[in-house]
């Protein structure tokens, strides 16, 4: 789900991380640390909730343009198509189907930090399209990046589902860039990307009514209990989630119900919590397409096209070195 980390994420950088989080005058722990293998399946849940639009969205634009992302690629003969992140291959599936269904000449390389993923992608998409030409690779992406750009194939890279609205400002720009010098010019960058729309849909999808949101961060308070034998009593915890139209942020948050503390053995450190103290979990940026263009030029790309879906909720946005 995430550039750097899943779960995988070793053990070490998730302790140093909760006791640098827990510690910090503002408390906060990485959305990245939501995907552990309880953490993927709460997500799952998450895609199948009604009031989770960015997976419907995107499923109808991948289903029905997926043509015409083909006829906008700038590319001659064989190219690859390099997905960073790829999950479960459901939506990139119908990408792949119809690119084949009008003869495109491509390698498919998903790219996952964890082996167990990429198996069952490996899988799920051989099943569907047998005659693929697939080459998976497990690692981090920017070492993938490296090769790539070794060969004079032409790239279209896929960054879906919209995970860059995780980033803040400076680190999807940062992250963008690596992309970037990652690219031959011509390559392209296909990024999913959630829009600005009325407050309440985007207020819904992230604070839903059957607790699912709730669960998925509850998880990260599981997960140190589990992994940093800890005694977080998960029931002392809330979950606060807020869009703002006015910035395009939400921001979601673990809230202490009371003056409380916990201890970590493995950290041999205990946390001590206000009332009301928060935990800042996670942002997901929701974007204009001002801002699109503004994002795309600063990391030294040219919008080709917005594929939207039938309500304008959620973009496929084209990107040009
Ligand atoms: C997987 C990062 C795109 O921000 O919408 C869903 C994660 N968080 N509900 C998002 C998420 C809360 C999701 N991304």
């Amino acid at each position: 789900m995430d550039t750097t980390d899943n779960t995988t994420s070793n053990i070490t950088s998730f302790a140093a991380d909760v006791k640098e989080g827990l510690t910090a005058k503002e408390k906060h722990l990485s959305s990245k640390y939501f995907y552990d293998d309880n953490g993927s399946r709460i997500f799952m849940e998450i895609m199948k909730m009604p009031e989770y639009y960015p997976t419907n969205c995107e499923f109808e634009i991948l289903s029905q343009q997926s043509g015409d992302i083909l006829d906008k690629l700038p590319f001659k003969g064989k190219f690859n198509i390099v997905e960073f992140g790829s999950g479960d291959g459901m939506k990139t599936k119908q990408l792949l189907s119809a690119f084949m269904d009008k003869g495109a000449d491509f390698t498919y390389i998903p790219i996952d930090i964890s082996q167990e993923a990429i198996d069952a992608l490996e899988k799920n998409i051989t099943d569907a399209l047998p005659n693929i030409t697939m080459k998976p690779k497990t690692g981090d992406y920017f070492e993938v990046l490296g090769e790539l750009t070794k060969s004079s194939t032409p790239n279209l890279f896929l960054f879906l589902g919209g995970n860059i609205g995780n980033y803040p400002r400076e680190d999807a720009l940062d992250l963008l860039k690596k992309f970037n010098a990652g690219m031959k010019t011509g390559d392209m960058l296909l990024m999913g990307m959630d829009l600005k729309k009325n407050p309440r849909i985007i207020q819904k999808a992230y604070d839903d009514p059957h607790g699912i949101t709730k669960a998925f961060n509850m998880n990260l308070l599981s997960r140190i209990n589990s992994e940093l034998d800890a005694d977080i009593k998960l029931d002392q915890f809330d979950f606060y989630s807020n869009y703002s139209p006015k910035n395009g942020q939400v921001n979601s948050f673990l809230v202490s119900l009371k003056q409380q503390q916990f201890y970590s053995k493995v950290l041999d450190t205990t946390f001590y919590f206000e009332r009301d103290e928060l935990i800042w979990t996670e942002l997901s940026k929701k974007y204009s397409f001002d801002e699109i263009n503004e994002l795309a030029e600063s990391a030294g790309f040219s919008v080709a096209h917005n594929f939207l879906d039938c309500k304008h909720y959620f973009t496929d946005s084209l990107w040009r070195k």
